[in-house]
Order: structure tokens, then sequence, then C-alpha cells
């Protein structure tokens, strides 16, 4: 396929206002299907075909067979419930999760080892790189099992509200109706990691390796809950430690696990399998180390269906290396090292809190109104048979819905932290560091602090309806009270500090901040009881982008409070402010020529362009192949280098957004990068004003649309089988993947 015939994009017009029903989307849906049709007559190729004719979306032809307006319209309905309202919102304290705790080697059965054959239940692989080849001790070994369980987003009672924002009636458990009015929401079944979400969070440090046993229970349910129409209908599971510096035994991507290991899309009910991670930087380079990862399920074209339901797990990644005289890094205690906000108690089996430094976990829900029909192209394909769809599932009713919608992504219109919808965290007056987390299908959020005189007030009783009901709450009133001081990226420390107004959250993305709870940005004085709001606003109807944010044209009136915080007494604070000359990990060094690496980089172009049914999304026009390394887009050398890199090598990639208002959060796997151009510019020494911590280390490429940035990264120690995906999990389970490996 010639690189102008991919990026001729479906002629998509303005988005339409939504009309009743969402009837003008599924007219924009109709357009999709038939330029999706013209795509995959031109340039279906051959690499993906086998996969596709195993999956049924093959015609004799060759051409795609699920292309057509009609079975379009047959494949999915785009229609989302509107949850009910939450009545007393922050009436629900945020919990903060705790360190996961380590389990003696000796409770593992069997044994794990580097042995042939030692890395999972099935034999058939072995760890690449034993912690003791790199003069690392033997790892810490914690036990982790998928599992299915129950989830409260609120105890706060909810109100059924129609599309309107107006009162309605909802249905019981029997799926018999109930009058309008308040209620106690359902329960939720959630696939979980050890039965909660979010699931643990692993405290790990550089220089202490970490092996996870992770065995799937799914088969087991003892309360015998409905598990719905959505997660992985074989209940496969396939978690990958988001992006940690690993082997590809240990990496759980669908690019792996369908040539190796399981040889399927996850390891099924009843196996195990051992991840290491050596919690060792690439190359062993201190400028490569990381702050926070987050871990999450990757099975092949369920991986938003298992995050949403659940698999979400947290690891920040400490340093205890000793920075001169002043002690370890950032290791979680604030008397040393960069004296970043907390403290800590250590544990005698060797795991350890620390307190000030706080995960935030940002997810959006959508809870079934039982009236909304459910269909989409896994029913179609028979995945969810006892789901009888396409029906309503009335006794569904205030439990999570889930929608497989590979067009514009899925969002929800309740906005979660930590698992609670808008909690309150009453915090000390000293400072805090408190690491964000977007595990949301599709959302992005820009993110405020902000104090407001009268409160929030739903969207409901405001006069809003429809979309505009997303996220429930507003505080109208509400204006910035406080900076942020961002201290870290997806990619770990920043060189140095950002002071930012608000800052942008994309799907998988990590950011970090020092936040000083004892005074407001004009300097005045915080007292106790004073309120605080952590405010989304950016609008995201759809999962397609936002259609406002302080970049693009903010909308004055869509302030939500996603979480409060309550100030509360004085406490000691040994912490230090980091000022913008403070260095606090500097960037490896880029090499002298890259500029003359460019002509021969590799070309990944993200499209919208389907080839067919649920393949909505492609890279270089080709869906993801789970068993073949894609090819990149001819370079201005001429060339089409395979997306296989040697081992210890560096080069350059070019991911570009091949069109279309779509939004992109791109993730390689493996390793962190540095964008060197954006948009044909240089950012190495000033960043694009748009993404300002261009200037770290990154790995995930936010790609507006018509971006296309150019990254340098390494591919050091392991060899073996990666991915390139999309994070917006829709995106990414329609097809916008690509494997890659190192050979
Ligand atoms: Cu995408």
């Amino acid at each position: 396929m010639s690189e102008k015939s991919v990026r001729s994009e479906t002629p998509v017009t303005a988005e339409a206002p939504a009309a009743e029903g969402g009837v003008s989307r599924r007219a924009l849906l109709r357009v999709g299907a038939v330029g999706g049709a013209g795509m995959a007559l031109v340039g279906v190729p051959g690499v993906g075909v086998p996969f596709l004719a195993r999956r049924g979306l093959l015609s004799a032809d060759g051409a795609f067979a699920a292309t057509s307006m009609a079975l379009g319209d047959q494949l999915y309905i785009e229609a989302f419930p509107t949850s009910p309202l939450i009545v007393s919102p922050f009436s629900d304290v945020l919990p903060i999760p705790t360190a996961l705790r380590p389990v003696p080697p000796s409770s593992l059965r069997p044994a794990p080892g580097p042995g042939i054959g030692q890395q999972n239940s099935l034999g058939n692989e072995t760890h690449q790189l034993w912690p003791s080849r790199i003069g690392y001790p033997d790892p810490i070994f914690y036990e982790i099992n998928d599992e299915v369980s129950t989830h409260s987003f609120t105890t706060s009672q909810v109100l059924p509200i129609d599309r309107n924002g107006r009162a309605t009636f909802s249905f019981d458990a029997a799926g018999r109706r109930v009058a309008a009015g308040k209620r106690t929401l359902p329960l939720s079944t959630i696939y979980s990691f050890n039965g909660t979400f979010p699931g643990p969070r692993i405290n790990a440090e550089y220089g202490k390796p970490v092996l996870v046993r992770f065995t799937n229970r799914l088969d087991q349910n003892p309360l015998g809950l409905d598990r719905q129409d959505f997660g992985t209908p074989d209940w496969a599971a396939l978690t990958h430690l988001h992006n940690a510096h690993t082997a590809p035994e240990s990496d759980g991507n669908p690019h792996y696990s369908m040539v190796a290991g399981p040889r399927s899309q996850g390891f099924e009910v009843g196996q195990w399998v051992d991840q290491l991670y050596l919690n060792w930087p690439p190359g062993g380079d201190d400028r490569e180390k990381q702050s926070f990862f987050w871990f999450h399920d990757h099975v092949m074209d369920h991986t938003g269906a298992n995050v949403y339901k659940g698999k979400v797990g947290i690891y920040p990644i400490y340093d205890p290396k000793p920075l001169g005289s002043l002690g370890g890094t950032d290791m979680g205690d604030e008397r040393q090292g960069l004296r970043l906000p907390g403290v800590r108690t250590d544990h005698p089996d060797g795991s350890f809190d620390v307190d000030y430094d706080i995960p935030l976990v940002l997810f959006d829900v959508r809870l079934d109104d039982g009236v909304t029909t459910h269909l989409d192209i896994h029913d179609t394909l028979g995945q969810f048979p006892e789901a009888r769809n396409p029906r309503t599932h009335p006794e569904w009713w205030g439990k999570t819905f889930y929608k497989h919608f590979p067009n514009h992504g899925f969002v929800g219109d309740i906005f979660t932290v930590n698992g609670v919808a808008y909690p309150t965290l009453e915090v000390k007056r000293r400072k805090y560091r408190l690491r964000f987390l977007d595990a949301s299908v599709a959302r992005i959020y820009e993110l405020k602090l902000m104090a407001s005189t009268q409160g929030p007030k739903s969207a409901a009783s405001l006069g809003y309806g429809g979309e505009e009901l997303e996220g429930q709450y507003r505080i109208p009133d509400a204006q910035q009270c406080m900076r942020f001081t961002q201290i870290a990226s997806d990619g770990g420390l920043l060189p140095f500090p950002l002071t930012r107004d608000s800052f942008e959250l994309w799907p998988a993305k990590r950011r970090e901040f020092v936040v000083d709870f004892t005074r407001y940005q004009d300097g005045s004085p915080t007292t106790k009881g004073d309120v605080i709001y952590l405010t989304n606003v950016m609008k995201m109807p759809t999962g397609r982008m936002w259609s406002n944010s302080t970049r693009f044209g903010i909308d004055p009136q869509y302030k939500i409070p996603v979480l409060k915080i309550v100030i509360g007494d004085d406490a000691p604070d040994n912490s230090v402010m980091p000022t913008p000359q403070t260095r606090l990990r500097d960037l490896p060094p880029l090499p002298s020529n890259w500029q003359s690496m460019l002509a021969d980089r590799s070309i990944f172009e993200v499209q919208r362009g389907s080839a067919g049914g649920e393949i909505e999304w492609l890279i270089n026009g080709e869906p993801f192949d789970p068993e073949h390394v894609l090819r990149s887009l001819k370079n201005p050398a001429g060339n089409q280098p395979l997306a296989a890199p040697k081992k210890n090598s560096f080069s350059l990639w070019e991911i570009s957004n091949g069109g279309g208002c779509w939004v992109h959060s791109t993730h390689l796997h493996q390793e962190e990068h540095r964008t060197v151009m954006r948009n044909g510019k240089d950012v190495t020494k000033v960043p694009d004003r748009g993404h300002p911590d261009d200037v770290s280390r990154e790995d995930l490429v936010a790609l507006d649309p018509g971006e296309e940035v150019i990254i340098y990264r390494g591919f050091r120690d392991f060899v073996g089988p990666y991915v390139a995906h999309c994070h917006n999990l829709n995106h990414e389970d329609h097809a916008m993947m690509f494997a890659w490996s190192i050979t």
C-alpha cells in the first residue's frame, strides 16, 4: 500500500452534535464503514491475512467480509447508558493502597528459579537474565492471583437519572422495574489482581529484583457472580508491567504470548507465570531509572475490557543509590537524597510503606441503566452467548457497563480516584508527592487545583443533559488556587522540575508532582478545614479527542471536581521543594550525530482506516499481526527497515498520526525514549508548548491530530518479541498495535 493511500483518511466531517439516541454518531459510523471498505480493497496486505482468517474476518476474495454498511450497523450500536447520580459525593475517604507484602520463597510451589523451563507452569520458558548474572541479589517474591471479585464505587445513595438528567426508574437484580428514587448501588463484578480494584501496590527499589508469580484463578467464582458481557471470554490473563525494562517472557505482551510461552492470547486458568522484574535500568545506566510503573492486563483484543473490569495494579519504584553524601537519591525518605516528600516505614519482610507519597489512579466508569441495548462485535462473534445480545440487561442495573466500541473509544460519565467515585483526602499542612496515573480506557484529563466557595452542584441540577452530564458534578465558581511542581513523567524523574498551572494526563501516562498544602499560589497560608478540589477541566465527550481544554479552547463552565482535598493539622516536614535549579535526574545523552540518523529512521503511521469489522485501526496500513514484525514505511533514505533492531542498538523511530481528529497515546514497550523532533522541529532544547515534558524520557508518544514525532531509543539487554500500540485501549483492541522484536 502506498503511503498516500493510507493517508486518505475516511472523509468524516466535523463532529455533529449528538442527536437523541446517538443517531448522528451512527451516521458517522456508516461513513467510517464505507471508507473502510475502500481501504480494505486497496490495501489488505498479506501479512495479517492468516490471523484475520482465523477470526473469520476474511472473505474468500481476500477482502474483509465485515466491511459493508449493513454489517457495520449490526456489529455495534454506539449508545451508552447514563449512570445514576451519586447523591452524596465526597463522603467516601480516598483509599490509599499500602505495600503488598512479599511471600517466603518456600511458599511458591514449584520453586521459582533460573533453571530451564522454570519460568512458567507450561515448562517451556526460562528466565533470560537471572539477577545473579548482573550481580544483583535474588528476587523478593510476591504472589498475585487473577481473581473474580466485587467492587463498590461508592457508599453514597444514587439517584437513577435519564440522559436529560431527570429522575427515572431503575431495576432490581431480578430485572424488575423499580420506581424513581434514591437507591443503593449494587456491587460490580471485577476481574482483579488479588481481589481489589485498584489491585496491589508493590513498592520496588532499584537494585532489588522482584519476582511476581501470577496465577490465573479466573475460573473460581465461589459467589456465583455474573461475569456480564465483557472481559476476556476464555478467562485468559496476561499481565504487563508498564513500562519496566524486562525480558519478553516477563513482559506479558501479545506478540510474545502468541509465539512463545502460552502460545495463545494469554495464560489459561490454572496456569502460572513468574514475571521477573530486575529493577535494573537499561544498560545499567542510572540516568535511565524510572519512578512509577503500573501493571495491567494485556490480553489481545480484550485489554480494554480487562483493564476496565479491574486489572490494574501500581508499582512505584524508588532509588536508594546514594546521591553524593546526601543519602539515597529517591528512596521514600525526605531526609535523604533529593529530599522529595516521603516518610518511610520499613517492614521486617523487606517491604516498606511511604507516607505523604500518594498514588492517584484516575479511571472513568459508566453504570448500566438497564434500558441501553448491549451489542458489539464480540457478541456477533459469539464470545458472550450467555448474554443473548442484542438486548437490554435490566438485571445488571447499576453495574459496570462496557462496550467494545472500536471507533471513538469508550468514556465513562463517573470519574473515580483509586476506585472510588468522588472521594475525599484529608492532608496534613505540609508537602506531598502525588503520583498520577490515567488507568482509563480512553479518557484524557486536564487537572487543576481549584477552590470553590459554593461547592459542587450536580450537572443535572444545573440544567445540563446528554454528554454534558459526564463527570456528574461541577464547581461553577471555582478558581485555580495552587500550582503543581512536576518532578516526573512516565519516564521517571525529570531533568529539572516544571511549574504547572494544569497538566494533561493521557491514558497510561504518569505524572508526579510535589504540592505544598501550607500555602496558596498567592502566598497566603492555608488553614485547617480549607477545601481544595482536584478538578478536571478537559471536556472529552467521546474517546475520539477532547472538545475543550486549555490548549484547544477551554469551556469555562466545565470544571469537574474529582477529588476533594481537606486541609488538616500541621505536621513535621523534612522535604524540600525542588526549584527550577534542582537537578533531579540527568537525561541519558543523545549521540552528537543523531540528526544524521534521521534519513534512515523507521516510520510508523497510526491510522484511522478500517480493514473491516472491528479492525478499525491500522499502523502502516496493517492491522496487528501477532506473529510477524512490522516493516517501516519508506524512509527518506529509501529503506523500509523491519521493526527488528539488534540487541544493544539505538535508533530513531517516527510515530505519526495519519489524520482525522483522533488523538493517540502510543506506547512502546521495553525502554523509554526521548522525543527529538515534533512536527519537524528539534525539541531537544526547547519543547513544544503543547507538550512541555517532551524534555523528559517517556514511554508514551502523545499525538495530537496530525502530529508526527521522532524519538530516539535503545534496545538493550534482552532479545525477543515486544509490541507497540495505542494506549487508547479501544484502538489497541481494534488492531492499532504492531509487533517488533529485538534480535
Ligand atoms: Cu489511538
